[in-house]
């Protein structure tokens, strides 16, 4: 299909609600229904397309009227997969803005072709974003004002009252996000659809975790990320994005076990903490995974020991972050080093098609880059469709099994 022009995306974005160009080709759109049977000599986009969710009504050839994720005017009651935007992130130590990763893979998702040839076509589903909380936003803005002074100082002092304040407040604002999130989930999974979080920071799906944990007892999770996110609060802050998965594994005891690729910026006692775990923290290091490339092995067997150390539900922390920083540049705190693109989708469609069921999944710290330059929302955007189709392709089959 013919891409968007530059100046067709500026119309779009600057008054994305006036008849905005088509979002889907002629040929894709008559009738869903037979659409399905001749679409069902792909073996894979038949078996995604075997239980689609479609609205009644839904014609993704008429002119958008809203601006829905990917362009679909999906509302969330229909959706098979709700996201819930957090635009929070109060605690980024080196460099904020993800808290526009929302609004901005929002907007990049326009772009999207939604035809996938690892998982078809997976916006049959109906995907769906709840609209991004300004009261979210706003107090993300607060606490990071209260933030910034402890930032700046390296952490919390000791006996600093000032810093002490700070990080109450900032440690309050962190807790309402998670209440906000984990309400939105719930509601989300009791009707039976599967939710899913884009941040923000890495803080943000905590909630999503916590409520998706007392579901799905013993579940993995698979975090990829350029850091452990280990830390016993970072800077003073309980609720950093640096501490996610402390507080995952030392609060929720329902999550089994975490799996840790493309970690290559790691504290002592973060490694330390990995060690003492028994297990229940496998890291997967950059290095160590490139060793042993350079040594002859192929990313496919690596991928089969990653989905091999995961239970059989399973939870995808995605840290944008976790990939080749070109693919993020604007990121809160990018490393060299990270996966590929290609990588990245070969690993999430073995996940996928293992065996395993992904019950949900997040994906964190986008960051626009300055004077609207889309680089990291065009990747945020591709990599959060292709964490839907994973997760979809992981529960085709199961329709009935989704119900909880
Ligand atoms: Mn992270």
């Amino acid at each position: 299909m013919p891409r968007r022009t530059k100046s067709q995306i500026k119309s779009h974005t600057t008054s994305r609600t006036k008849n905005r160009p088509t979002r889907r080709p002629t040929s894709q759109t008559k009738n869903r229904t037979s659409k399905t049977s001749r679409t069902a000599s792909r073996p894979d986009r038949a078996r995604v397309a075997a239980a689609p969710v479609v609205p009644a009504g839904f014609d993704p050839d008429a002119a958008a009227t809203g601006a829905g994720l990917f362009g679909l005017d999906v509302t969330p009651e229909d959706a098979a997969i709700v996201v819930i935007p957090v635009p929070f992130d109060a605690t980024t130590s080196y460099r904020p803005g993800t808290a526009n990763g929302p609004d901005h893979v929002l907007e990049a998702s326009m772009q999207v072709d939604l035809e996938d040839l690892q998982f078809g076509a997976i916006w049959r589903y109906g995907l769906a974003m709840l609209p991004v909380p300004k009261a979210i936003a706003a107090l993300s803005r607060s606490a990071r004002a209260a933030a910034e002074p402890v930032i700046r100082a390296g952490g919390a002092e000791p006996g600093n009252r000032r810093h002490a304040a700070a990080v109450a407040k900032v440690n309050a604002a962190s807790e309402r996000v998670r209440d906000h999130v984990s309400r939105e989930a719930s509601r989300i999974l009791d009707r039976g659809a599967i939710a899913a979080v884009l941040g923000g920071d890495h803080a943000s799906p905590y909630g999503l975790i916590a409520e998706l944990a007392s579901r799905h007892p013993g579940m993995g999770i698979l975090q990829i990320d350029a850091h452990a996110d280990l830390r016993d609060s970072f800077e003073g802050f309980a609720w950093s994005h640096a501490s996610i998965f402390h507080n995952v594994m030392t609060r929720l005891p329902g999550v089994g076990r975490l799996v840790q690729v493309g970690i290559r910026d790691v504290g002592a006692r973060e490694i330390e903490f990995a060690e003492r775990s028994r297990g229940r923290v496998r890291v997967f290091h950059d290095q160590r995974l490139r060793e042993r490339q350079f040594g002859g092995a192929t990313w496919g067997a690596l991928c089969r020991e990653i989905v091999e150390a995961l239970p059989r539900e399973v939870y995808v922390s995605f840290d944008i972050d976790g990939l080749s920083p070109e693919l993020c540049p604007h990121t809160g705190t990018p490393v060299p080093g990270g996966l590929s693109f290609a990588e990245t989708c070969h690993l999430l469609e073995m996940l996928a098609t293992s065996g395993r069921r992904v019950v949900g999944f997040d994906l964190c710290e986008v960051a626009p880059g300055p004077r609207g330059v889309d680089w990291d929302g065009s990747v945020g955007a591709r990599v959060l469709y292709k964490l839907m189709g994973c997760t979809l392709r992981s529960q085709v089959g199961r329709r009935g099994a989704r119900r909880r």
